[in-house]
C-alpha cells in the first residue's frame, strides 16, 4: 500500500519540479500546461494516458483546446504519494520547453 507523503515531504518534491503547486483544500497537486494548440495538447494527454497505463497511476485532468490542468493524487492514500511525483516528472520531463 503506497504510503501518503506529510506536507513537508510534498513541499520539498515540489522544489524539485517545475511549475507545480498544492490544491487548496486537499492533499493533491496541480499544474496547468499550455501547448501550441489542440493536437498539441492532445498527444500530450496520450502520452501521459500510456504511463499513466503502465504505472496503473492516473491523473486527474481537464482540457480545454490548448490548456490542460492536471491534479494528481493518489485516491488510494487519500493524499500525494510517491507516484504522484513519479507521474509529475514525467510530465515535466515530456512536456518541453513550449509548455509551462
Ligand atoms: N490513480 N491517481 C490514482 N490514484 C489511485 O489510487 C489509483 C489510480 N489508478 C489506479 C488505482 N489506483 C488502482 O490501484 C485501483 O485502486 C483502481
Amino acid at each position: 500500500m503506497v504510503e501518503k507523503l506529510s506536507p513537508r515531504a510534498v513541499d520539498a518534491a515540489l522544489a524539485r519540479l517545475k511549475g507545480w503547486s498544492k490544491v487548496r483544500g486537499r492533499s493533491a497537486i496541480c499544474k496547468t500546461l499550455r501547448f501550441k494548440d489542440f493536437n498539441e495538447a492532445f498527444a500530450f494527454m496520450s502520452r501521459v494516458a500510456l504511463m499513466a497505463e503502465k504505472m496503473d497511476h492516473h491523473p486527474e485532468w481537464f482540457n480545454v483546446y490548448n490548456r490542460v490542468e492536471v491534479t494528481l493524487a493518489t485516491h488510494d492514500a487519500g493524499g500525494v504519494s510517491e507516484r504522484d511525483i513519479a507521474l509529475a516528472r514525467f510530465i515535466d520531463r515530456i512536456a518541453g520547453r513550449r509548455a509551462g
